[in-house]
Order: structure tokens, then C-alpha cells, then sequence
């Protein structure tokens, strides 16, 4: 990536630029889709989790009033003046307000964004509007049944317990759940050559599962096993799935973290996505389940909690290869 400099009137801060993606025929067909509620949904999302690390979810049952509530509720509150939104949530430090500035190490990239902690759904972070903490209490309640009942087909297609993954998550005390609300405003900028404006670097994410739902504008990419970089096309119906590095450790890398990005709107739409993270308590032991490994199989990994590899990962950069230090082989 290259840094693009900007006219100083618009903003101070030096933007990344990233080639664009194969938006050619296939691509769209390279995202599986899974009906969470087919007979063979396990099969299936076992499946997208060992080919791509990602999937698009259907028949999820979240009612599009809640989705379309948090919606609305999150777009009025970007909509405020920025010390506004600041004195009401804090600065992103990780938990708050955060604009363009990611993490804490350089990461840059052309949004803003609420990221919340979520464990017992209780938005902590007291003075959000009424309106929009509730929008957030009803929706994190309706995700996180998406996402116990991903972990519920994860485990019965990996052919263990199949309250295992789930337990070890939802609503688990001392659990490390977060939502992250994004808003990518049009960006005026053209980069340079093929290129689009950074709005969320590449990376993986640390935690089990991530999902994420978006509202109409495109933006969101993955990167293929072949390397290939595609555009998943918003879906506002759907649900995406993505395989976080701790669920690649848990099944000793026959699932892998999907690599992903966001390219900021270029016409006149915001992109406003929403994603669930599902991370765990910070003393659980992250290493390869028994029940996966073939007899003789050696673990890819040393083992290390949540809590070790979280405190890791906000040294590193976003595109870091995070895992890196605790592969053994
Ligand atoms: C990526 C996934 C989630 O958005 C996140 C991010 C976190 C942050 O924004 O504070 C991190 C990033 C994410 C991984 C590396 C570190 C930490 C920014 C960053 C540079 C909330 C998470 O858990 O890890």
C-alpha cells in the first residue's frame, strides 16, 4: 500500500490506497452462501469455513426492524458534530468514538466508527442516546443468536459437541464480545491508477467468529485462498460470517481467518456496517480441540489464552500476520 497525500483542507491525515479487487465473472460466486437453516446447514458452513473463511448467511432470523432501527439510530448519531459524539461515547482507546485513526499503532483509514463492548449485552457506555444504546442492546441480542447458532454448526460440521464452540462464547461470564458500528462516508478523493481509498485496511480478526451485516453500499472485500481480492456485494438481507485466528488455532488450521478489507464509497452512499465479534474470556486457553486432531497430528501452534493474544495483537499493526509468533512449525 502507498500513502496518498491529501489537499490539507480536507483532512490531515495520510490516507492508504489499495488496488482494486477482481470484480469479474465469478467473484460474487466465489462467497458461499449458507441457509443457516437447511438440514444441511453444518455441512455447508464447515465447508465455506475451510474453503474461503467466510460465507454469507441466510434465514438467520433477525427481524429487519431491528436491523433497520440500529440503522437509523447510528446514522443520526454520525451525523453529529464530532465533539458531540466524542463527549457521548469517549475516544476510541480501544472502546469508544474513534475517526480515520484505528488501533493505536498508525493504522489509518477513511471512517468513523463506535467500537463497544457487549458482554451481557450491556452497552458500556452510558451516555450514548437512549435510543441508539437500545437499538444496539436489540440488535446484539438478535446477532449473537446468529452467531451461537454459527458455533452450533461449526462444532456438529467439525463433529464435536455441538455446545462446545458456543458455550465457550455467547453469554459466557467474563466473555470479550464487541460490536463495532462503521460509517464510511463518500470520500471525495480519487487514488491514483487502479486504486480505490482505504476505508479499513486489510486484515484478520483476532477473535472465534465475526459477523457483520451492512447496509446497501459495497465496500467490503476478501481475499481468496488463490490470493485473488474480491468484492462481496451488500446484501442487507444477509448476514457475512468470517473466521477469526482463534478459531483457526481451535481447529489447527483446517479453518483459516479470512483476510478482508473495506474500499470507501466513491459515489454519493455512506457504507454503514455493523459487526459482532465473538471473542472469549481472557484467561480461556486457545489451542487445537482434542476431538479435531487425527491420532499423531502435531498442533501448529503453541498454546496461549485470549487474554495473551489479545494484549499481542493491539501491538501490531492491522495487516500484521498476527498468528505469526505462536506457529511451531
Ligand atoms: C480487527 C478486528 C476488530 O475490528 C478489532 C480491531 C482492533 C481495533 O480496532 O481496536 C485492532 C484490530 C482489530 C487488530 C489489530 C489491532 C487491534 C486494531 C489494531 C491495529 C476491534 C479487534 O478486535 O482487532
Amino acid at each position: 500500500m502507498v500513502a496518498i497525500t491529501l489537499p490539507s483542507s480536507i483532512d490531515q491525515i495520510p490516507l492508504m490506497r489499495c488496488p482494486k479487487a477482481n470484480a469479474g465473472q465469478g467473484a460474487a460466486a466465489a462467497i458461499p452462501c449458507v441457509d443457516l437453516s437447511a438440514p444441511g446447514a453444518a455441512a455447508a458452513v464447515a465447508d465455506a469455513c475451510r474453503s474461503v473463511g467466510f460465507f454469507r448467511a441466510t434465514n438467520h432470523g433477525v427481524p429487519t426492524g431491528v436491523t433497520d432501527a440500529l440503522e437509523s439510530r447510528a446514522m443520526a448519531f454520525f451525523a453529529l458534530p464530532t465533539q458531540e459524539k466524542l463527549d457521548m461515547s469517549g475516544a476510541a482507546r480501544p472502546l469508544g468514538y474513534g475517526s480515520k485513526s484505528i488501533g493505536s499503532n498508525g493504522d489509518v483509514g477513511w471512517l468513523e466508527y463506535l467500537l463497544l463492548s457487549v458482554t451481557s449485552n450491556t452497552v458500556k457506555i452510558s451516555s450514548l442516546p437512549p435510543s441508539l444504546r437500545a437499538a444496539l442492546e436489540d440488535y446484539t441480542a438478535a446477532v449473537r443468536e446468529v452467531g451461537g447458532r454459527v458455533l452450533e454448526l461449526i462444532a456438529e460440521g467439525l463433529g464435536v459437541d455441538r455446545a462446545l464452540l458456543r458455550a465457550m462464547v455467547v453469554g459466557r461470564e467474563g466473555g470479550d464480545e464487541l460490536v463495532r458500528v462503521n460509517h464510511y462516508p463518500p470520500c471525495p478523493l480519487r487514488a491514483p491508477g487502479d486504486c480505490g481509498v482505504t476505508g479499513f485496511g486489510e486484515h484478520t480478526d483476532p477473535q472465534i467468529i465475526s459477523v457483520l451485516r451492512s447496509n446497501c453500499t459495497a465496500g467490503l472485500q476478501i481475499k481468496l485462498r488463490d490470493g485473488r481480492w474480491v468484492p462481496v456485494p451488500p446484501e442487507p438481507e444477509s448476514f457475512f460470517v468470517n473466521v477469526g485466528d482463534s478459531l483457526q488455532v481451535l481447529t489447527n488450521g483446517r479453518f483459516r481467518s479470512v483476510k478482508h478489507r473495506v474500499v470507501a464509497p466513491e459515489g454519493a452512499q455512506s457504507r454503514l456496517s455493523v459487526i459482532y465479534f465473538g471473542g472469549l474470556a481472557a484467561s480461556q486457553r486457545i489451542a487445537p480441540l482434542p476431538q479435531v486432531m487425527r491420532d499423531g497430528e502435531q498442533s501448529l501452534y503453541r498454546e496461549f489464552t485470549w487474554g495473551e493474544y489479545k494484549r499481542a495483537a493491539y501491538k501490531t499493526r492491522l495487516g500484521d500476520h498476527r498468528l505469526g509468533p505462536f506457529e511451531l512449525l
